[in-house]
């Protein structure tokens, strides 16, 4: 017998029972998203009906097979963006928890016919879950990659590559320990990646940081794996400077099958701006290491400049290739990369436009999403939030267009790879010293994007 919903007070704030308080709304397409206590999203249009008030938005979701409408109060805006926080508070509805209200009356459904149509395209859904984790108590996984028989190989920041294999296990020995790795701030043993012809050679790249001289370096080094083994360990490229503190990491195989690196400032700003470094920019580099010979500087691996921290390396269907970095006091920023161009960093950041600077394509204003990990699924690119404790995701075709989802529930999430069955694979990064570590963290969590 399904008990019936509580009285209601109409004083009730929603995230003093449903509802967590946080939303975001664009103004360019008046759609706004929020999260109940469990961390389920939910999005909305938002339209202005006669029974909110003039300092109110109308909101509608659909829940428990009908559609829920009530009121929301703008918390604050932030200039120059189009963020603006949601305070959702009830206004007269009859309703109780989300799932058990019952339908309302056809006369107070002011927003049925503003439902605009979604702005990104559906997933499929299925059975499986929203969210299923599939590896606990991991100690700071920063990248994984599915090998061509559906196991996982993930890195731990501290120097251990790891494996689940094909049933989902996770096998309790490293299969590999980097002792050189350096672990320290920032830095340690960040992305991994497989040869586009993993299944013939068996190559897989990682990226980590190492103590060279004095002082903190990075390099990307090739292994071969066999069976559960990785063993061989060719460095492709040393001596990308490193710190306590931006150090990138990303690294992929674009669809050239060419190699890209993801290199930090290593908290040397101006370093970004000197073509005769490797800090801050993104590289390219054939397989072994060498230099492809139409890199737009010849002789380099530098393939554009001006980044801070870039994280996440993605290509869409059309061979673009986007990147997620991390801006200074918030100002995160999402960037369509082409070859030798300037990113800007440290001479802009935000909305500012100087001539031969590329501005981003959506940044985070005063919030901070701190975007890691980048993924493209189905005309969308998702991306996840350290600060942030997101899921964020992009319309490609409209990139002003984003959702947010998560919102919390799982603290700071580290990367989002697309696997073989298109679902999204998430890490948290709650055990680094940032985070607030809960059971089971750090995690490998399964996200069915049909159920976002
Ligand atoms: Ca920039």
């Amino acid at each position: 017998m399904t008990p019936s919903p509580p009285p209601l007070d109409s004083s009730l704030r929603w995230n003093d029972t449903v509802f967590s308080i946080f939303g975001v709304m664009t103004k360019t397409t008046q759609k706004a998203t929020f999260s109940d206590r469990l961390g389920k999203p939910y999005s909305s249009t938002i339209s202005s009906p006669p029974t909110c008030s003039k300092m109110e938005v109308g909101l509608s979701f659909f829940s428990g097979g009908q559609t829920v409408r009530f009121c929301g109060k703008y918390l604050f805006s932030a200039a120059g963006v189009t963020l603006l926080a949601l305070l959702v508070i009830l206004t007269g509805c009859t309703l109780g928890p989300i799932g058990t209200t019952k339908p309302l009356p056809a006369t107070t459904s002011p927003l049925a016919t503003t439902t605009a149509p979604p702005t990104t395209s559906p997933l499929p859904e299925t059975d499986i879950p929203l969210t299923t984790p599939l590896a606990q108590r991991l100690e700071i996984p920063w990248s994984l990659a599915f090998l061509p028989d559906g196991s996982i190989i993930f890195t731990e920041r501290p120097g251990r590559v790891r494996l689940i294999d094909a049933q989902g296990r996770l096998l309790p020995d490293p299969v590999l320990t980097i002792s050189e790795v350096a672990a320290r701030g920032e830095g340690g043993l960040l992305g991994i990646t497989l040869h586009p012809d993993f299944a013939r050679n068996g190559f897989i790249y990682v990226y980590y940081t190492y103590q060279s001289g004095g002082r903190l370096a990075n390099k990307v080094v090739r292994f071969t794996l066999a069976g559960r083994t990785l063993s061989g360990g060719k460095a492709i490229i040393e001596d990308i400077p490193g710190a306590t503190i931006h150090d990138g990491g990303r690294i992929k195989f674009g669809p050239d099958d060419l190699l890209y690196i993801g290199a930090g400032d290593a908290g040397v700003a101006d370093l970004a701006q000197d073509k005769s470094s490797l800090a801050g920019k993104i590289l390219r580099l054939k397989d072994d290491g060498s230099i492809p010979p139409d890199n737009p500087f010849p002789g380099s691996p530098v393939y554009s400049y001006g980044h801070r921290n870039p994280q996440g390396l993605a290509w869409d269907t059309q061979g673009r290739l986007w990147e997620t970095e991390h801006g200074s006091s918030a100002h995160d920023e999402v960037n369509l990369i082409q070859p030798g161009k300037n990113y800007g960093w440290p001479v802009i950041r935000g909305e500012a436009r100087v001539a031969g600077m590329e501005p981003p394509l959506i940044e985070s204003g005063n919030d901070t999403w701190a975007p890691s990990g980048l993924t493209f699924l189905d005309g969308s690119l998702f991306f996840t939030g350290l600060r942030g404790q997101s899921l964020f995701r992009l319309n490609v075709a409209n990139p002003q267009v984003f959702d947010r989802y998560l919102n919390g529930s799982f603290g700071r999430l580290r990367d989002v790879v697309v696997g073989p069955d298109k679902m999204l694979y998430v890490l948290t990064n709650n055990r680094d010293g940032r985070g607030s570590p809960r059971t089971g963290d750090d995690q490998i969590i399964r996200i069915n994007p049909g159920k976002l």
